[in-house]
């Protein structure tokens, strides 16, 4: 594919990937189309912004992760990390933070252009990918589909029927999701947490299912028979996996580039936007080296502007914007109706062994979505190259709990207000599950895991979503009212809950939103 060899030209080339029919479009001020950020709701609008013929530049804060290091490989591994592992942090912050009280998971490193960075406010701290591909890069791969019924209650506003028949089959055929094959799982010692997590929960009662992923299956089954390189065998996920997962680097970003259309500048960090007085935007960004030294700053101008930032990154820029003036006209629902997808994670002293060797994606989810309070607990990995006797969980509740953001000028960041308390809602949904899964099994908590003697890692979250609600703050395509030319499509759309892990939706959502908005908005160059 032309925009997979564009991308691996750009290790060689510098931080930038020019398209060659807008070549000019890296260094004048004005393309027609930025976007900003390279995630999943990024690299959609980019590929349909460019398969419509519309010069586009995408800007990310991170870097392309494609160069081998000296040890040969991309990406380091969660149990020997390295500066990769995090974005200009001088400690590892994974989301344990300790084994039997002792500090070994994190681990000093060098400050660094990582992949991993976690976002934290008061009560709550948000993990996010940085990197071309963004959450993509660092995520555990689990593509999964709400229901219809937990869609519609979600959106009322989208055409369900549309998103099941259209979107939802073209964002899971996109991002090349698979489905591991139950026989293989059902033997192979790297699921056999799994497996045990499955049969602990039937004993209490409740039903598994399985969930599809953008990891290649086929990889890991050679993995596991020592015929190619390991990775997700290899301790190796939330800093970058080096073989077999189809992040978006591999699929939406070299689409885009592969239109001709698109150009990709890295290392380059979207500051401010505000509007000039031809209707066009200013888009304020600075670009740094991998030590975060300014190497660059510059303005570029654009008719549209598509923010798919994340929720953090989105939501900073507009009310950035709004507050200091430069969009005063942002309504006030901008900032409202975020929450952490109901996220919790909670771990289990297993009395039987779950194996030493763990695949790092994950496969299974306790399905309790049918309870009165539903729940939907990834089986998840806990890989450490030792018998750990753990069973590890990050579960999804219905919680109803929301945050906000607001702009504070001091310090000139959007900050999060998620009250100490709003975490309840989830440890209680998450404790009515595991509680009597401990029971019937006669297990216990571990309070070891994480700081505080807690039995929930309740204070973070890997799904931030909302801020920029479909139908609510923007319109129901992502369209900014009052400024004609300015998007959103990103997980800031989604209100605070998907039922499932979000990516599938945000993409899905973003190719609905830009299959209307390249039909209906007259877009050109
Ligand atoms: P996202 O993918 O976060 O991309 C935003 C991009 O914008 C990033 O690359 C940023 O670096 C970049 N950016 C931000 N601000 C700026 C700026 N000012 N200028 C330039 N660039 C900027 O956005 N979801 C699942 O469905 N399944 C999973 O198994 C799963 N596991 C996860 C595990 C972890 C550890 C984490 C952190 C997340 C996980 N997620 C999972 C969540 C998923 O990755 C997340 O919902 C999406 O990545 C969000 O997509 P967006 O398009 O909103």
């Amino acid at each position: 594919m032309l925009g997979l060899t564009m991308l691996g030209a750009a290790a060689a080339a510098g931080a930038t990937v020019v398209a060659p029919r807008v070549a000019r479009a890296a260094t004048s001020s004005y393309v027609p189309a930025v976007v900003v950020g390279s995630g999943y709701g990024a690299s959609v609008s980019a590929l349909r912004l460019g398969a419509a013929g519309v010069p586009t530049l995408m800007v990310e804060m991170g870097q392309l992760w494609n160069t081998p290091a000296a040890d040969g490989n991309v990406f380091c591994t969660m149990i020997n990390p390295d500066q990769r592992s995090m974005w200009f942090k001088t400690m590892t912050e994974a989301p344990l933070d300790s084994l039997l009280w002792l500090p070994v998971i994190n681990k000093p490193i060098s400050s660094y252009a990582g992949v991993l960075d976690r976002v934290d406010f008061p009560n709550m701290k948000v993990y996010c990918g940085r990197g071309v591909g963004g959450g993509s890069l660092v995520n555990g791969g689990m593509a999964v589909t709400p229901t219809r019924d937990s869609f519609a209650d979600i959106l009322p506003g989208v055409d369900a029927d549309e998103m099941y028949s259209t979107y939802y089959p073209l964002a899971n055929q996109m991002l090349g999701v698979n489905s591991v094959d139950q026989n293989w799982w059902n033997t192979t010692d790297c699921y056999q947490f799994a497996r045990v997590g499955r049969d602990d929960a039937a004993k209490a009662g409740f039903a598994t299912s399985f969930v599809p992923n953008v990891y290649d299956f086929n990889y890991m089954e050679q993995e596991a028979l020592g015929q190619v390189p390991k990775s997700a065998l290899n301790c190796e996920v939330i800093y970058g996996n080096n073989h077999g997962k189809r992040s978006l680097d591999k699929s939406y970003v070299p689409a885009a580039l592969g239109t001709g259309n698109v150009t990709l500048k890295t290392l380059t960090k979207v500051t401010s936007i505000g509007r000039n007085a031809d209707g066009t935007y200013a888009v304020n960004m600075s670009t740094v080296d991998t030590l975060g030294n300014t190497t660059s700053s510059q303005t570029v101008n654009c008719k549209y502007l598509f923010l798919a930032a994340g929720c953090l990154g989105t939501m900073q820029l507009l009310l950035q914007a709004r507050d200091t003036g430069a969009l005063p006209g942002i309504s006030a629902q901008f900032g409202q109706n975020w929450g952490p997808n109901g996220n919790i994670m909670t771990a289990r002293a297993n009395w039987k062994p779950t194996g030493s060797v763990q695949a790092g994606m994950p496969t299974l989810g306790i399905d309790a979505r049918n309870q009165a309070v539903p729940v939907f607990a990834e089986i998840a990995p806990m890989p450490a190259n030792l018998e750990l006797y753990i069973s590890l969980y990050l579960a999804i509740t219905k919680s109803p709990e929301r945050g906000s953001f607001s702009y504070d000028p001091a310090s000139g960041q959007a900050k999060l207000t998620w009250g100490p308390s709003q975490k309840d809602f989830a440890e209680n949904a998450a404790r009515t599950l595991f509680d009597k899964v401990n029971a019937a099994n006669g297990t216990i908590y571990r309070y070891d895991l994480f700081s505080g003697n807690r039995a929930f890692g309740d204070d973070f979250c890997y799904h931030p979503l909302g801020g920029a609600v479909l139908g609510s703050a923007t319109d129901l395509y992502g369209r900014v009212p009052g400024y004609p030319g300015l998007y959103v499509n990103d997980a800031s759309l989604i209100p605070g809950w998907t039922g499932v892990n979000p990516f599938v939706t945000i993409t899905a959502l973003a190719e609905r939103n830009m299959a209307r908005v390249i039909a209906a908005d007259g877009l050109t160059s």
